[in-house]
């Protein structure tokens, strides 16, 4: 009701302003109107989460890594990939409150082309990480694929577990 009402008031104050009223509105204020627009129109579709300048989903289905990310190309994004710590603890957060403790969920990166060089799937640059302890490990040599694990941190895992996912992609 609360976002209903927001919006009423910003088409109101909008047609005040293109009817050519003489009004004297603060410039200020004019410049926060034509923020909060664009911020509507650029808001995460239904179901998404918005983190930043991306919108983000939980995939409640398990399936393997590349399955997990065909999934994503349809919703227009790819698994989520992580930059900085408040991203990261906004997908910790995201998968508690979807299935209430730490289960094993695919995030984008991997290091399936080249042991220890690790990439995102959606091609940006990979420097933040926060690894569980130990991790990753490349546990009998076939683990290529990232996954937020019980733990709650990163760890690398074979690409064929079905684990659940997170998909993201730019507002
Ligand atoms: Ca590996
Ligand atoms: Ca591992």
């Amino acid at each position: 009701m609360a976002s209903v009402l927001y919006l009423a008031l910003l088409l109101s104050l909008s047609c005040v302003l293109w009817s050519g009223a003489d009004v004297s509105l603060p410039s200020s204020f004019l410049k926060w109107v034509a923020l909060h627009q664009a911020g509507i129109a650029r808001s995460c579709p239904r179901g998404w989460n918005n983190y930043g300048n991306r919108c983000f989903i939980f995939q409640n289905n398990q399936t393997d890594w590349a399955t997990a990310e065909r999934a994503c190309h349809r919703y227009g994004g790819n698994l989520a990939s992580v930059h900085n710590k408040g991203e990261f603890t906004f997908l910790q957060k995201l998968i508690r409150f979807e299935k209430g403790s730490y289960q094993r969920t695919w995030l984008g990166g991997h290091d399936a082309e080249k042991e220890g060089v690790w990439l995102w799937s959606d091609g940006s640059r990979f420097s933040f990480t926060q690894w569980g302890t130990g991790e990753p490990n490349n546990l009998g040599g076939n683990e290529h694929c990232m996954e937020i694990y019980e733990l709650g941190d990163m760890n690398d895992a074979p690409c064929t577990t079905r684990s659940y996912s997170i998909c993201a992609k730019r507002r």
